[in-house]
């Protein structure tokens, strides 16, 4: 059965949902941000982004580019109610969704081929369907697995439609600098064009003994499968899962408690980010310890209250950890959440607007450059006498 994976991604989004309610911003550079003196850029309409100003960009920068902008400073849980909308119309169109952020998300429509004409017509519905319900524009791309998907919704934005068939991978993928496959950094992307790779088409015919050798077996492997367009990642919905966790084992077993609380910050915000991306809040917060000799003990709390940012899983992992006599070395630490509440369908953000805001942010970043930017979260107390790392 050929497989249809639909990667669905709103246009300008918060930009979109301003321009939507307020008729004098249509047609102008919308700029939606911090806006004070040190803000940033959580995203602008696609006329500002005609003046160089995009997300994550300093708001003055932002303002010197753009005099003339309108600039605001957002509604995030508005832009969550519209999300939260945005995915329950996708989840008319397919059972298997993989929320990625706020704004987009995996669709697996493998074998719905009686359900569409085609994939393109089955897109087009689902467009028609957002724009009808919400107001807002969501470009698409199908293809036969995610990475190819993703890079699809991206070609004509906005309000963009591509299918990229098996049979295209060539004339669409191959002409794309390689900074547009998953996982190559800037890093990455330099070390390739020291080789002489600057097309994914270079990359997919280039000799992979040499890249082999310059990036290692791994990730040369995973890069060359990539340029031929092969990736059989599956659309994972979070929300099936009965726990979203991560576990971590060391080098060297860990002997004190703060080097073990300290491993359990940057646990805690894996866990976090999944879990938020995934848009879950869980009840359940359960620690696994694995000692030395290989035994393994693991505490679970339920809280009065769900959580899904970092300080507030590091708090009762700490907790629960705390509660353990520390008896010879830790080989591995386990963080998980479970018991997902069921009015967790994406908006479930009771918190404050500040904290939502400062991990709208948190996460871009690591959305942008990758989780592991960001292994300490700044709200986060250590037991430092001066919170110092
Ligand atoms: P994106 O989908 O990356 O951007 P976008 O929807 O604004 O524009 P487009 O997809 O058409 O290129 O992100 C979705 C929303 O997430 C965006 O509207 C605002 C927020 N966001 C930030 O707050 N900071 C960021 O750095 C990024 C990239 C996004
Ligand atoms: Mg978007």
């Amino acid at each position: 059965m050929q497989r249809w994976i639909m990667h669905v991604d709103m246009d300008a989004f918060f930009a979109s949902v301003e321009q939507r309610d307020h008729e004098e911003y249509r047609g102008r550079p919308v700029i939606v941000g911090g806006l004070s003196a040190r803000g940033v850029v959580a995203t602008a309409s696609y006329e500002a982004r005609r003046f160089g100003v995009h997300s994550a960009m300093p708001m003055s920068t932002a303002r010197r580019r753009c005099p003339h902008g309108i600039f605001v400073p957002g509604n995030f849980t508005l832009y969550r109610a519209v999300s939260a909308q945005i995915f329950t119309i996708f989840s008319r169109f397919s059972p298997c969704i993989e929320p990625i952020s706020i704004d987009e998300g995996f669709l697996d429509i493998s074998g719905m081929e009686r359900l569409m004409k085609s994939p393109r017509e089955y897109a087009q519905r689902l467009k028609a369907a957002v724009r009808a319900e919400t107001g807002l524009v969501a470009s698409v791309g199908i293809a036969p697995n995610k990475f190819l998907a993703k890079i699809a919704s991206d070609l004509e934005k906005p309000d963009g439609l591509v299918v990229i068939g098996p049979d295209d991978i060539e004339r669409i993928l191959w002409p794309l600098s390689v900074r547009r496959i998953w996982g190559v950094g800037k890093k990455t992307a330099e070390r390739l064009t020291d080789l002489g790779y600057t097309t994914v088409g270079e990359l997919a015919q280039g000799e992979p003994a040499r890249l082999v050798h310059a990036l290692g077996e791994r990730a040369a492997r995973q890069l060359i499968a990539l340029a031929h367009g092969q990736d059989d990642r599956p659309v994972e919905t979070v929300r099936e899962a009965q726990s979203v966790g991560r576990e971590m084992t060391f080098e060297q077993d860990l002997h004190s408690r703060e080097e073990a609380e300290e491993q359990l910050l940057a646990l805690a915000g894996q866990v976090g980010w999944r879990l938020r991306r995934a848009g879950l809040q869980a009840r359940t917060i359960q620690l696994k310890i694995r000692l030395a000799d290989f035994t393994t003990y693991t505490r679970r709390r339920t809280l009065p209250e769900p959580v899904c940012y970092d300080e507030d899983i590091y708090a009762a992992a700490r907790e629960l950890f705390r509660e353990f006599p520390m008896r010879g070395g830790i080989r591995l630490l386990g963080i998980s959440g479970s018991g997902f509440d069921a009015a967790g369908e994406v908006s479930l953000f009771t918190d404050t607007q500040k904290k939502e805001e400062l991990y709208g942010a948190i996460d871009a970043l690591k959305k942008r450059f990758g989780e592991n930017i960001i292994t300490k979260a700044p709200l986060v107390q250590k037991d430092k006498p001066d919170g110092a790392q």
